[in-house]
């Protein structure tokens, strides 16, 4: 839809939040720190998947206010915000009705989207929601799919990830689009009728949905072109932590650049590694992928029990106040 694209168009800045049980280890095991992204460490050889996913048990964020953080988006000048409803760790932070793995089942009991959707909305900010087809804790999910009995779990899957979907959108309709991950497996790459069905039963349930071209991405999300060369989506989410360098690199496509402070971390981590980057090199990305047409949407990844991290919040205020003067 041209006119849900041109408003997508005219966002500039956006902010990215990744939450979920990962944040409660924040990168420590045992004591021990993790070389990855905080949002892995289900995936070390010294987290048991069982140990990761009673984390569940843990989740209570008791100072979780959404509108402060829209505030601080507000006041930062963002014009949409893309949130994790569940990464690939299975986790959701929507009630959905087709895993027990869940915010309900978690002490907080409460749903998280529902109310920052409705607190980023009274913001003015639009919303896109982020979702992992990969599922870690789904034992129907498949890498690959090699057996009779892998294609009768994925076809289950397949089904899984069809109701969340439409659930998504049916439970929160003032959501602008989705912002795609976990799809560069076999398995989902070779869906692509599937894919094609399940598209235009989310356009008919949403029209104006805007969708990331990673919905169909394969080779490690780097390809998000079909044969013809066509964008398989209404925007590129190719642009990870990295910055095109000149117009023709984009190829007259809508794209958004997601965003670390640091390295390479997404989910919170009590220790950040590598570079931190500072309000300055901050806005030079953003004013580059403006001038490249792009959207430019920095990642917070906020703490267990619902706040902020002191780094994020003054990044924030630094950004807001430049984005006023501008
Ligand atoms: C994915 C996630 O694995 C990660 O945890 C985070 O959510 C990030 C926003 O997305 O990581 C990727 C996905 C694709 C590429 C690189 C990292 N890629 O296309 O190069």
């Amino acid at each position: 839809n041209d006119a849900d694209m041109a408003r997508w168009r005219a966002y500039g800045l956006g902010q990215f939040i990744h939450w979920g049980l990962y944040s409660i280890p924040a990168g420590e095991w045992n004591g021990k720190m993790y070389n990855g992204a905080a949002e892995w460490i289900r995936t070390w050889k010294e987290v048991s998947p069982q140990a990761y996913d009673s984390l569940i048990y843990r989740f209570n964020p008791t100072k979780f206010n959404p509108d402060s953080w829209a505030a601080v988006a507000k006041q930062m000048g963002v014009k949409y915000v893309t949130i994790t409803t569940k990464h690939h760790d299975g986790f959701c932070l929507w009630p959905s009705k087709f895993t027990d793995f869940t915010v309900a089942n978690s002490p907080y009991k409460k749903d998280i989207i529902g109310p920052l959707v409705k607190a980023y909305d009274k913001q003015g900010i639009d919303v896109i929601l982020y979702f992992s087809v990969m599922d870690w804790h789904n034992p129907d999910w498949r890498y690959d799919i090699k057996t009779r009995d892998d294609s009768i779990a994925f076809n289950r899957f397949k089904q899984f990830t069809r109701n969340q979907l439409l659930e998504l959108l049916t439970q929160y309709p003032s959501a602008k689009g989705l912002w795609f991950d976990g799809t560069w497996d076999k398995s989902w790459v070779k869906q692509a009728a599937f894919a094609d069905s399940l598209e235009t039963e989310m356009r008919k349930l949403h029209p104006g949905l805007i969708i990331g071209s990673r919905f169909r991405a394969d080779e490690y999300g780097k390809r998000h072109f079909d044969s013809n060369g066509n964008l398989m989506g209404d925007y590129e989410q190719g642009w990870e932590r990295k910055i095109p360098e000149k117009i023709t690199d984009v190829h007259g496509n809508d794209w958004d650049c997601v965003m670390t402070i640091p390295e390479n971390q997404w989910g919170y981590a009590k220790t950040w590694q590598g570079h931190i980057k500072t309000a300055d090199e901050l806005l030079e990305m953003l004013a580059k992928c403006v001038s490249l047409d792009g959207n430019f949407v920095l990642n917070f990844g906020p703490k267990p029990d619902g706040t902020l991290r002191a780094e994020e919040l003054s990044l924030a205020k630094a950004i807001g106040d430049w984005m006023t003067v501008n």
